[in-house]
């Protein structure tokens, strides 16, 4: 922030780093892309037993559906691109063995794409993560978001409001349930 780069860069994620930093690959995708900083992305994975970067092949369909959908959220990823920066298990050691990843990464991650569209074209899960978080499209909290009002004006308007919110559920099994019906 000092130099004001962060409109001049963005950044290259990584799902294993995600992992290593002990975040979801489309966690990573969804902040770069709320900061604007969202460039390119290495399309791999670690070994969630294992502390270091095996760069590996992408296999799982589910996580990489969820960072597929934060891209098409984010309106793609515009100059960036997608490189597997992924490598082979020692013990594979055959010609054939370096076909397999790509193969099956290329298909699997196509198959992300096309069911991360899915769920981003009906809306639905669009649809009960924006009703959950519209209490910030008030315009006094939208100025709060933005950092246009000081802590004692926010507590002054609580207390005149006598606010007493109730918690509402955040249907996380329900919203879980959704996305493995598009899978
Ligand atoms: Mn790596």
């Amino acid at each position: 922030m000092r130099f004001r780069l962060e409109s001049e860069v963005k950044v290259n994620l990584e799902g294993n780093h995600a992992l290593l930093a002990g975040h979801t690959f489309e966690h990573e995708i969804a902040t770069a892309a709320d900061l604007g900083i969202l460039g390119s992305l290495d399309i791999n994975r670690g070994d969630p037993l294992l502390g270091w970067d095996t760069d590996q092949f992408p296999v799982d369909l589910y996580s990489m559906t969820l960072a597929m959908y934060h891209v098409i959220q984010a309106g793609g990823l515009g100059q960036g691109g997608m490189n597997f920066d992924a490598k082979v298990r020692r013990q594979s050691i055959e010609p054939e063995d370096l076909l397999h990843p790509h193969i099956g990464g290329v298909d699997m991650c196509a198959r992300a794409f096309l069911t991360a569209a899915k769920i981003h074209e009906e809306g639905r899960l669009a649809e009960i993560v924006g009703a959950r978080y519209a209490g910030w499209n008030l315009p006094e909290n939208q100025a709060m978001l933005a950092g246009m009002e000081s802590l004692d004006a926010i507590t002054a308007r609580s207390e005149e409001r006598n606010l007493n919110p109730q918690p509402r559920s955040g249907q996380q099994e329900h919203l879980e349930n959704l996305i493995n019906r598009y899978l």
